[in-house]
């Protein structure tokens, strides 16, 4: 029996030797990962993840929106499990941690549990969420969402990307189009353990970061018709460019946050250029814009703004304009006792904690609407994320996935 938490320890080697192993799967020249939702990469991830589920004697789900589940029995198998993952899809040309961390560190957690033979109250339940980063496939967190009952899943079959390969049929051809329904069921907890993304944790000097929540994140699409013609022989005054369309758009994006302040962030981060000939004027663009706030009505007005000034900007420069919506995440707050729970085992492990706010989206935002949700979050070095170079110290790794034992076999041994 454990005397005090710290005899319970992850094996930190074994974590390592799995991360190391994932990190190789669509692995960069430059030490990042390219792994894009539903691509032989995430295929290959996805392949290995199971393996190492059954090695430990899992019941393996994978469901109709690829979501992998495992589960581990507890000793009173009615009793709503323990869930705690997150995805092994990354950004394109990104970082080995962002993900893989939350869904290998739970995968420890259960490998050690199973070898110390911890018997839970209630089962354990790990999950490899599909398409998190929604950078192939808008929107981001499809796979929960859809799990959640807050997205439409005809609609995210439908979903395209740059080459106008369908979602569902790229579901299929990787073998993850799983039997059965992507659908809730009732859940005691939800965790997710991250990496930062940002500055903030690390500059703090703590170890453990415990989000209170998620900022509001909307995502919309920008698509503008100009007029295709030689670019020698239109005069300036005659033309509908389309691409000067977008960067006087883009620049409003970038200048916005500034004019509305309360930490708010804009980024256009995809565009498309077509026919994006050196001698032809460009007719037809397209670009994301991503605003987000721990405001959320400020997002809301912050773009009621920007659209305004796009049809302006669409008038004088003659263009058609349409928008699309892809993404609309209100705010999500996590569970203040669970936060709470995360805080105190820090400190009996020694590890200081900062309460802060998520800046990056994550599943547990849609978690967090149907059970008590929580993150713990390892700082990240330089606070990069989505790069290459994306790194965290393997001694907060270790530190985190301690935390994250802890807090999941609590929960688990609640009746
Ligand atoms: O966009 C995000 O914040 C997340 O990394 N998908
Ligand atoms: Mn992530
Ligand atoms: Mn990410």
């Amino acid at each position: 029996m454990m005397k005090h938490i710290s005899d319970l320890k992850v094996n930190a080697d074994r974590l390592r030797n799995a991360w190391e192993k994932m990190a190789t799967i669509g692995a960069t020249p430059a030490g990042g990962v390219h792994r894009l939702a539903l691509s032989d990469e995430d295929k290959a991830a996805r392949d290995i993840f199971v393996a190492w589920l059954e090695d430990i004697h899992l019941e393996v789900t994978v469901d109709d929106m690829g979501n992998i589940f495992g589960k581990r029995s507890g000793k009173n198998n009615t009793l709503p499990p323990v869930l705690s993952g997150s995805h092994l899809d990354s950004a394109p040309k990104g970082g080995r941690f962002d993900g893989a961390l939350g869904v290998l560190g739970t995968l420890e957690v259960l490998r050690t549990l199973t070898e110390k033979n911890v018997v839970t109250e209630r089962p354990i339940i790990i999950v490899n969420w599909t398409n998190e980063e929604g950078c192939r496939f808008h929107p981001a967190m499809a796979g929960s969402g859809v799990w959640a009952g807050r997205l439409d899943k005809k609609t995210i079959y439908n979903q395209t990307d740059s080459r106008g390969k369908r979602f569902f049929d790229e579901l299929k051809r990787i073998g993850y189009n799983g039997a059965v329904a992507a659908k809730r069921f009732p859940l005691h907890a939800y965790f997710e353990y991250h990496i930062e993304q940002g500055p903030v944790l690390e500059n703090s000097g703590k170890v453990i970061g415990v989000p209170r929540g998620i900022v509001g994140v909307l995502w919309k699409n920008v698509f503008l018709k100009g007029l295709a013609n030689h670019a020698g022989t239109t005069p300036m005054q005659a033309r509908s460019d389309a691409l000067c369309a977008a960067a006087e758009m883009i620049l409003n994006v970038n200048e916005l946050p500034s004019r509305m302040g309360r930490g708010m962030v804009g980024t256009v981060g995809e565009i498309h250029n077509l026919p994006n000939a050196v001698n032809v004027i460009p007719d037809n663009v397209h670009f994301s814009v991503d605003l987000r706030c721990w405001e959320e009505d400020l997002v809301e007005r912050a773009w009621e703004k920007l659209k305004a000034e796009f049809k302006e900007i669409a008038e004088k420069r003659k263009c058609a304009l349409e928008i699309k919506e892809s993404m609309n995440l209100s705010r999500s707050a996590f569970s203040k006792s669970l936060c709470d729970k995360i805080i105190d085992v820090s400190r009996k492990l020694g590890y200081p904690a900062l309460e802060m706010v998520s800046g990056a989206g994550h599943d547990a935002a849609y978690l967090s609407d149907i059970a008590p949700t929580a993150m713990i979050f390892a700082p990240s070095i330089g606070g990069q994320s989505h790069v290459e170079s994306e790194n965290t110290k393997w001694e907060d790794c270790e530190a985190g996935t301690n935390v994250l034992l802890h807090c999941v076999l609590a929960s688990a041994m609640e009746k």
